[in-house]
């Protein structure tokens, strides 16, 4: 099993997380779809990371349907509960996660854009979606020590890893001090070796 991934991706990282929690042998290629001569194209149509390529060669793409095939393996711990309605619960959870880290990903490529091609009311426009998300995620979690069940599961991956994501890319942000609800849930993770072993290199 192959996952092409860039290592400052936190849809990647969710997927890398997944494979260190169950133990799952599988070898990690570098690649990044803003490099000319990326492979990502040919696997996945749209152009993104991660990508997933099975042993049997079957390409599996985006990070929720990766995700969603790491559990068919079977192997332990189950990241999604074994009930329909409980999946979908988990997987509202982790799409929550994951747009506040598009929002975070679309803040980031329009504040890189040219003086004169960058709008502020674009970037303002997205951060809104970070704040109203990670304020519905506080809000969901309340005084809980996980998001869905009695154990970690997917979707408290996804709301950590975005959280991760935040302090990578707008340390300025703070969302500690904007959502301090989030942060016990997050400290416990980020001190899994799994999360350790993933930290995106600076810069
Ligand atoms: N929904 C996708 C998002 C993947 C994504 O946006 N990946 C970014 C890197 S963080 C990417 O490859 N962007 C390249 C592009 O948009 O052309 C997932 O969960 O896998």
């Amino acid at each position: 099993m192959k996952l092409l991934a860039s290592l400052t991706s936190p849809y990647a990282r969710k997927i890398r997380i997944i494979l260190a929690e169950k133990a799952l042998p599988f070898e990690l290629v570098i690649d990044s779809p803003w490099e000319a001569n990326t492979r990502i194209p040919s696997l996945n149509p749209l152009g993104k990371v991660p990508v997933l390529l099975t042993a049997e060669g079957e390409a599996f793409f985006d990070s929720p349907v990766i995700a969603g095939y790491l559990e068919t393996l079977g192997a332990a711990p189950a990241l999604l509960p074994a009930g329909a309605l409980e999946t979908v619960r988990v997987r509202q959870t982790e799409a929550l996660a994951d747009g506040v880290a598009d929002a975070a990903v679309a803040a980031l490529l329009e504040s890189r854009r040219p003086d004169g091609e960058r709008s502020e009311r674009e970037i303002a426009h997205q951060f809104d979606k970070v704040e109203r998300g990670l304020a519905e995620l506080e809000r969901r979690l309340g005084h809980r020590p996980w998001f869905n069940g009695d154990a970690m599961q997917l979707g408290d991956i996804a709301v950590a890893v975005t959280l991760g994501y935040l302090d990578l890319r707008f340390p300025d942000f703070d969302w500690r001090s904007r959502h301090p609800g989030l942060q016990p849930l997050a400290e416990r993770l980020f001190a899994r070796a799994s999360f350790a072993a993933t930290q995106a290199p600076a810069g």
